[in-house]
């Protein structure tokens, strides 16, 4: 399977990911396909929509205290639902789909997930920190809705502006 980051501002990443009904070959083959992708792009998270199949399946791999990602450490969650949201937490992020920006991003801090895993088997489980804030970037990502879409006006128009000129470098460095 060929897969390719699809980029800020393609529309496809405002479509509504459908839920996963079959948990057969052919999802364990996207699964499979997508982790290289996200390791080759440096990314600690990656939704389904992200490489172009609008389907409600995410990857997490979060580093460890030593700042290494390990294959262990891979989580993926299909038909992901957010249960239970307490608390606040800010964290500056970014989105392999709008390359090179950053934003302070207001999250819930603990979140309680119920999930199935790649073979349809339920799962539960209550996370804060790094993998909460990943999390709930990533179940956005399957409701069309990406972290730019969460900054005020301003900010927002600060950053079409920048990211405007970047593609426009990206254009007359390619030619
Ligand atoms: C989502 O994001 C996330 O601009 C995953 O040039 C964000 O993996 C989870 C990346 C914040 C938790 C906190 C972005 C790599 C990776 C870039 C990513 C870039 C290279 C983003
Ligand atoms: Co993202």
């Amino acid at each position: 399977m060929n897969l390719n980051i699809v980029e800020y501002p393609d529309k496809r990443l405002k479509e509504i990911s459908k839920e996963i009904e079959k948990f057969d070959e052919q999802l364990h083959k996207l699964l499979d396909a997508m982790y290289p992708i996200m390791m080759q792009s440096n990314g600690i998270g990656l939704a389904a929509i992200q490489v172009a199949h609008p389907k409600r399946a995410i990857l997490l791999n979060i580093p460890d205290e030593d700042d290494e990602q390990s294959i262990d450490n891979l989580i993926e969650m299909i038909n992901p639902i957010i249960m239970q949201k307490t608390g606040e937490t800010i964290y500056q992020e970014g989105c392999l789909s709008v390359p090179s920006f950053y934003e302070d991003i207001n999250r819930y801090e603990t979140i309680t997930v119920n999930y199935l895993d790649r073979d349809g088997n339920t799962k539960i489980i209550e996370v804060d920190g790094l993998l909460s804030i990943a999390i709930q970037h990533e179940v956005d990502h399957l409701n069309g809705v990406l972290f730019i879409d969460k900054l005020s006006y301003s900010r927002r128009k600060k950053f079409e502006k920048e990211y405007k000129k970047m593609l426009k470098e990206k254009k007359s460095s390619k030619k």
